[in-house]
């Protein structure tokens, strides 16, 4: 059954009152990340905005233990947690390893992807705002192309995002997920699934970031919304090579509607100096990826 705003867990595990920026989708998105693993977990987090939110001991926003990990050791950190689990016969927790973009696409990427080639079990979340954000929003390798960073101030940045979830999905793991934080109980099925498959598990979140984006604190649901409505973003998951579309990504394939991408980038202040050639650019590569999804679903319903 999929969850539902009256079914879905009361437990928290995010305490109300974190140093995030308010509107920040990241303490939506970890909110239902916890609650659909109901507290049976270790987490290991790189620096990043999340270890703002888990806060500076002695307080934590936080009732699940965490280990602070150096940045490009995440994928090693949960190595070596799995096998701490293992001497000592714990059965009953998982262990989460999440990360921003810049910690996954670029200074993680070598230890995430020997763990995944390893088929170390745990799940993997990247939560993707776009930028090294908890530093001032430097561009990664996930900022999109035209985008306005602190390292790309006038012209915006000059190459393409990488495709981080098609990245892992090479490393044939049994379940890889794409979630949006505008649409939270798609996120939390999708981390009720990966909890009880075996392997490493990935699952990417698009969690829009309103300093770094430069729109209102108070337009973020609808910034993620507009990226799902306008293909940037494709909600979908993939078990044992088998492709899904979800959530409100089924239904934009189901209705055929689309709609442009530019109704996305003019939302946004870091887009400001796009080129029409640049809008182009994004647009073609949004419809050549939205058609290689279309593609391979076979099921809408
Ligand atoms: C080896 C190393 N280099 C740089 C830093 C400084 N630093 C801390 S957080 C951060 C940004 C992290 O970006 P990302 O992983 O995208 O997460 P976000 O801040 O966007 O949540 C950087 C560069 C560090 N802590 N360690
Ligand atoms: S900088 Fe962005 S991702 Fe970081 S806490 Fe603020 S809104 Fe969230």
């Amino acid at each position: 059954m999929k969850t539902n705003a009256v079914n879905l867990t009361e437990t928290e595990y995010v305490l109300p009152g974190n140093r995030l920026c308010p509107g920040c989708s990241v303490s939506l998105a970890y909110r239902h990340i916890l609650k659909a693993l109901e507290g049976q977990v270790i987490v290991t987090v790189p620096a990043s905005c999340l270890t703002v939110l888990h806060g500076m001991y002695p307080v934590t926003s936080v009732t699940v233990p965490c280990v602070n990990t150096p940045f490009a050791s995440t994928g090693a950190s949960a190595t070596g947690l799995i096998a701490g689990l293992k001497a000592l016969g714990r059965t009953d927790l998982t262990v989460l390893a999440i990360a921003g973009d810049g910690g996954t696409y670029d200074i993680g990427i070598q230890a995430l992807s020997g763990a995944a080639e390893r088929q170390d079990d745990f799940i993997y979340i990247c939560y993707d705002n776009e930028g090294y954000m908890n530093t001032g929003n430097q561009r990664s390798g996930s900022t999109p192309l035209g985008a306005i960073s602190g390292t790309t101030p006038i012209l915006g940045k000059q190459q393409n995002q990488k495709d981080m979830t098609a990245i892992m999905e090479a490393h044939g793991l049994p379940y890889v997920a794409t979630a949006n934080a505008s649409y939270p109980l798609d996120l939390y099925d999708k981390v009720r699934k990966a909890r009880a498959i075996e392997g490493t598990r990935f699952i990417h979140v698009f969690t829009p970031c309103p300093p770094g984006w430069r729109f209102p604190f108070s337009d973020t649901i609808r910034i993620g919304d507009l990226a799902i409505q306008t293909g940037w973003d494709i909600l979908y998951e993939v078990e044992n090579g088998a492709f899904r579309l979800t959530s409100a990504s089924a239904s934009v394939a189901r209705k055929g509607n689309l709609r442009p991408v530019r109704e996305f980038l003019v939302e946004q202040g870091r887009f400001k100096n796009l080129t029409e050639e640049q809008i182009n650019q994004l647009q073609d590569r949004v419809n050549a990826r939205w058609q290689r999804c279309l593609d391979r679903a076979t099921d809408l319903s």
